[in-house]
């Protein structure tokens, strides 16, 4: 018999590629449909997988529709995807974060406990949980300090996932990956706001490209390759946190001038630098050690920064010269 999955957050850019893998593996593919006005399909859509996986209206906030879903999917794999994960937007909206990062998370952990409890379940979790860092490489022993409502939230799910197994026994996984990005990243993030404008310059669309503090560093890489780690976190025979990086960083400035180089340009010409773009507390630095992941789950990054923005500028390229 097939597995089956279900996963929250599947309309995002983990989802929608995770929903791919699993397809591909022969998985009966199933998610969370919060309903919104906009078009929330067009990842699914982009990779043709729109037709293949079952949605099923609810929200990561009502654990009743949680409790429903997850007992009639009868999921093999549950993957909590579902987040406001966009760390700028936390500040102005801390507790709509707290509710859907941090006990959205507790809500499906419940649900699973209480109508499905021989799932295994992921849990998204970060490296802005690292934030202010205390160890220069981060592992999954290097103590938390979050510098965010989002980062905190996350941090509250991330032990809820501990608990859950610790105080249940339940096969309960989590993920802290470091930022991955792909040409179906949202365009508030960095590296997706960088190749489009990009993109646009390059076209004539638009002329400078408004940043804030691009002299922080980030451990990129590529969410396709991030999401085979999640299934195989799942296939282990306990449960287990793992860090998922390249074990690389990068300054944005550099990020920018790898996007621009690719079109002929200059990023100097055109990046202005906008202070009502800084956050109120930033995390400057971050470098994950992926040796657990390699060693215990055969998992690597295989994509380079190189490799992922000049994808992303052309993907950028492509859609908005049609
Ligand atoms: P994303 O593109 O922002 O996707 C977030 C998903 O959560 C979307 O499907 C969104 O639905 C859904 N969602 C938001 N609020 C919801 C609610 N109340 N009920 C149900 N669904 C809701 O995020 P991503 O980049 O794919 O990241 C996936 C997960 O990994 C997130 O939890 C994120 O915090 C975490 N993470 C990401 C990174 C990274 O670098 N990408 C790194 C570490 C951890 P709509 O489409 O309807 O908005
Ligand atoms: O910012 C700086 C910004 O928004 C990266 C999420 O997926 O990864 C992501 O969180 C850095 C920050 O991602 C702009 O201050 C400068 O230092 O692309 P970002 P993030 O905050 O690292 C983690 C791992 C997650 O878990 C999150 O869900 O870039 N930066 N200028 C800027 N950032 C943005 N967005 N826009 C700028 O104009």
């Amino acid at each position: 018999m097939n597995k089956s999955a279900f996963i929250t957050g599947i309309t995002g850019q983990d989802g929608a590629y995770l929903a791919q893998l699993l397809l591909s593996k022969g998985y009966k593919v199933s998610g969370l449909l919060a309903r919104r006005s906009s078009d929330t399909l067009w990842r699914l859509r982009h990779l043709g997988i729109g037709n293949d996986v079952q949605l099923v209206d609810g929200d990561i906030t009502d654990l009743s529709s949680l409790i429903r879903i997850i007992e009639q999917s009868k999921a093999d794999e549950i993957y909590n995807l579902a987040a406001q994960s966009f760390v700028g937007t936390s500040w102005s909206q801390p507790l709509l974060t707290g509710n859907v990062t941090g006990l959205g998370a507790v809500n499906v952990l419940e649900a699973m406990r209480i109508v499905n409890p021989t799932a295994r379940f992921y849990q998204a979790s970060t490296s802005e949980m690292f934030g202010l860092i205390q160890e220069a490489v981060q592992s999954e022993q290097t103590p938390f300090y979050p510098r965010s409502p989002y980062g905190a939230a996350k941090l509250y799910a991330h032990w809820m996932t501990v608990n859950y197994r610790e105080s249940f026994g339940l096969h309960t996984s989590s993920g802290i990956l470091f930022n991955h990005e792909s040409p179906l990243r949202g365009i508030e993030f960095v590296t997706r706001k960088v190749t489009d404008a990009a993109a646009r310059i390059k076209l004539g669309l638009q002329t400078e490209l408004r940043l804030g503090n691009i002299d922080v560093k980030r451990d990129w890489g590529f969410a396709g390759d991030y999401v085979e780690a999640m299934w195989l976190m799942l296939q282990q025979e306990r449960g287990d946190d793992f860090v998922i990086a390249t074990g690389k960083t990068t300054t944005v400035r550099e990020m920018c001038r790898i996007a621009f180089d690719h079109l002929g340009l200059d990023a100097d010409k055109h990046v202005v630098i906008d202070s009502a773009l800084f956050r109120p507390a930033e995390v400057d630095v971050l470098l994950g050690n992926p040796g657990k992941a390699q060693q215990k789950l055969g998992w690597q990054a295989r994509t380079s920064l190189q490799t992922l923005i000049t994808t992303m500028v052309d993907a950028d390229m492509g859609r908005l010269s049609k």
